[in-house]
């Protein structure tokens, strides 16, 4: 097939399920053209089958909104007849699958002999926060009707799409995926000597997220500041957004520069995760969890918040530990069993690479896509 997947090219899950995607299609030989404002952050040049093509946005001084809807709706419709597409594919609601159906409109329009049918997937946020927000949401809710076909990445926002927007299209649930080989713990035990020197620390703490205040890394502090009551541990964040300044004050202003440290963001997240001990995400809204998925396989067991996907993933007391968003003592007495009971430990991280590998591994899931697909090209 002939494939247009359309994404955020910003650090952030859906760039890197849907530029993972596009790497996996291509490798299964058919042709993706990846299109964003830039080359995403997980982008891979050179590969066979794969191509990046820019959405420009061209300046004018006058206005202060750039255009970048009708920018990208027009590149769609371009591409889309430059190299006949089957499957344009609209990762993230806003406005990607606005920007799909007008291309489809344009094209239906000039008669064009390609018309290329529409999939968009639901991420989280460009429902649960963003699209759902009055000042989109009718638009929004407009243009996933008209998607040929819908799919998310989990139940819970496929029910959560149901309730804010009333939408009445089939949608597909295909979870998230990672490559099992890639991520898989690698220990490299001179970065943890430097982050967890034997005589100054017992654990390492990791998290890691684009600081927005959806992922609350300041309850990410207070848990840690709990479990240090009774584990010599050491927290790292990864990650870089709008909160990271605010926290790195209270790190300071709360004497705690001695044992967190913050470290960007980064490419390759493999090395940090296989050298921690726990990972934590206790997000106000997560309707996947990329992230705990990417820490269980790399045998870090995942204490996190029982919201959105999360519980879909992690299954309480087996794969992890899911908490209620507010029980901040309990997500840190969960940390300090993890930490201390090295049965606990192993027999959690056991389970959770398993079902990692039994559901999660790019070759499990990408057919899933190709089925859907297929799907909306005979209806
Ligand atoms: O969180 C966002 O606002 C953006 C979005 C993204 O692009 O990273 O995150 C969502 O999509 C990810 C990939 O499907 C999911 O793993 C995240 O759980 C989801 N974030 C939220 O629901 C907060």
């Amino acid at each position: 097939m002939n494939i247009g997947m359309v994404c955020y090219a910003s650090v952030g899950g859906s760039g890197v399920v849907a530029t993972e995607l596009a790497h996996a299609l291509a490798v299964r030989g058919h042709r993706v053209h990846l299109i964003s404002s830039e080359p995403p952050f997980r982008w891979r040049s050179g590969v066979p089958g794969l191509s990046f093509v820019p959405v420009a946005v061209p300046p004018y001084p006058l206005f202060r909104e750039p255009q970048y809807l009708l920018a990208l709706s027009n590149t769609i419709a371009r591409v889309a007849e430059e190299r006949r597409l089957d499957i344009v594919h609209a990762h993230y609601a806003v406005p990607h699958a606005t920007a799909a159906y007008l291309a489809d409109q344009l094209l239906a329009s000039t008669a064009a002999v390609v018309t290329p049918r529409t999939v968009t997937t639901l991420h989280g946020t460009d429902i649960t926060l963003v699209g759902s927000d009055p000042s989109y949401a009718r638009v929004v809710a407009f243009s996933i009707e008209r998607s040929h076909g819908v799919t998310a990445v989990s139940r819970s926002l496929k029910a959560d799409t149901i309730a804010a927007l009333g939408i009445r299209h089939e949608i597909r649930v295909i979870p998230n995926f990672l490559d099992c080989a890639e991520y898989r713990r690698q220990p490299d035990p001179e970065l943890r000597a430097r982050l967890c020197p034997d005589d100054l620390c017992d654990a390492l703490v990791v998290h890691v997220s684009n600081f927005r205040p959806v992922k609350r890394v300041d309850v990410v502090l207070d848990v840690f500041r709990l479990i240090r009551r009774s584990v010599r541990a050491r927290l790292i964040l990864v990650g870089d957004g709008p909160d990271r300044a605010g926290l790195e004050r209270r790190v300071v202003d709360e004497r705690l520069t001695d044992a967190v440290s913050f470290v960007g963001e980064q490419q390759n997240l493999v090395p940090w995760l296989s050298v921690a001990d726990l990972f934590l995400l206790p997000s106000a809204q997560e309707s996947f969890g990329l992230a705990a998925l990417e820490a269980m396989a790399c045998e870090v067991p995942v204490v996190a918040s029982s919201v959105g996907g999360l519980p879909e993933i992690i299954e309480d007391g087996v794969t992890g530990f899911v908490c209620h968003p507010d029980a901040v003592e309990t997500m840190a007495g969960r940390g300090v069993a993890l930490l201390t009971d090295p049965a606990l430990r192993a027999r959690t991280t056991r389970a959770a690479t398993e079902v990692v590998r039994n559901r999660y591994c790019t070759p499990l899931v990408v057919p899933l896509y190709e089925a859907a697909y297929r799907d909306v090209l005979a209806s």
